[in-house]
């Protein structure tokens, strides 16, 4: 009786908690860089449930993407990041950097550039949220 009240007392706690906006100011920064053609690294590992800043750099001249949709789907973006994700994909002009800070969510995720033969050329790799 006491151990089931206990069960769902916390069960109360962790869905207000589940409610509250993540707490920012705690995000990791973690940078991926964008060259022709590759990604550094090219598998990015997070930790499941843990705000993150994604610092994505691209030191080419022509523009790359780092397109991940269903990485981006499954996260909690902050909202005033979300506008730079769009059909999952951050566009980043040559020598342009942008930070997007979020939660990540457990899985194993397909990351490549969508630009034409870019990804055929090595521009591809994995986001690992465990
Ligand atoms: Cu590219």
């Amino acid at each position: 009786m006491r151990r089931s009240l206990a069960l769902a007392t916390a069960g109360l706690l962790s869905s207000s908690a589940l409610a509250q906006e993540p707490d920012w100011s705690t995000a990791q920064p973690v940078t991926v860089l964008l060259s022709s053609f590759d990604f550094a690294p090219a598998e990015i590992r997070l930790r499941a449930g843990r705000p993150v800043t994604l610092h994505l750099v691209n030191q080419g001249d022509g523009s790359h993407n780092f397109s991940a949709p269903e990485f981006f789907q499954a996260a909690t973006i902050r909202a005033e990041d979300r506008g730079y994700v769009f059909r999952g994909a951050v566009e980043l002009g040559g020598h342009r950097d942008k930070a997007i800070t979020l939660v990540p969510r457990r899985g194993v995720y397909k990351l490549r550039c969508t630009h034409t033969m870019h990804a055929m050329l090595g521009m591809k790799g994995w986001v690992v949220v465990d």
